[in-house]
């Protein structure tokens, strides 16, 4: 059996509503064959989010793919992220708790990078043929999403573990652009239902290349 973690934040800035943190649940409850799937919703906390995702595959089971997910407003589809960066420095939006880091080291003395271990050109490719554009993207940020990807590599790396991780940003939900003040009429978004089955593809295709590998 394949263990396959996926992960979305809480809502922030703004937003009233994070597709990240929805989309996880959903796939959660999706049952698949041979795989055994799970879903934890992170704070937008520099703080707490990787204390809580750490303590988390500390009590589970070692998973087999971590898939993180967020937001990326004005996304114009689906991010699959190629790299994390060893930097904190806030977009504009503080965290949930305030916090502003600019130009700070996530791990001082860490790696540069680290590149996604997720097959991001077999999903890319899977979601297309469904009819689903994503992109690989060469950069995650410098907030909440690039800290956990970055978090998340190095914490495996550390352990020695085998375990493939990588981030998904998702862009807007229409209602969010809806409620756009600014600019609405050029903003993309993705109904919910299509990020829920973009997920199970990004999942399934996870999960059938490391089935081939063992
Ligand atoms: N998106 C932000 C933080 C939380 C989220 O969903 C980001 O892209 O870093």
């Amino acid at each position: 059996v394949i263990r396959i973690l996926i992960t979305g934040f809480e809502p922030y800035g703004n937003f009233e509503r994070n597709p990240s943190a929805e989309v996880a649940l959903a796939l959660g409850k999706n049952t698949f064959s041979n795989c055994e799937l799970d879903s934890l919703i992170l704070p937008v906390s520099f703080r707490r989010t990787f204390e809580i995702l750490r303590g988390h595959l500390e009590k589970s089971e070692r998973p087999d793919v971590i898939i993180s997910t967020g937001l990326m407003p004005f996304a114009s589809s689906i991010q699959l992220e190629r790299v994390a960066i060893n930097m904190k420095d806030y977009d504009g939006i503080p965290d949930n708790e305030g916090a502003t880091p600019q130009d700070e080291y996530i791990i001082p003395g860490g790696p540069t990078g680290y590149f996604s271990t997720l097959p991001i050109r077999r999903i890319a490719d899977a979601l297309s043929k469904v009819g689903i554009s994503a992109v690989i993207s060469n950069t995650a940020g410098t907030h909440l999403c690039n800290f956990v990807m970055y978090n998340v590599l190095h914490y495996v790396g550390q352990q020695g573990w085998k375990t493939r991780a990588g981030f998904v940003h998702l862009p807007f939900l229409p209602e969010h652009v809806q409620k756009l003040m600014h600019r609405p009429q050029n903003t993309p978004s993705l109904p919910f239902d299509v990020m829920v089955k973009a997920a199970e593809v990004i999942a399934r295709t996870a999960a059938d290349v490391i089935s081939r590998e063992v």
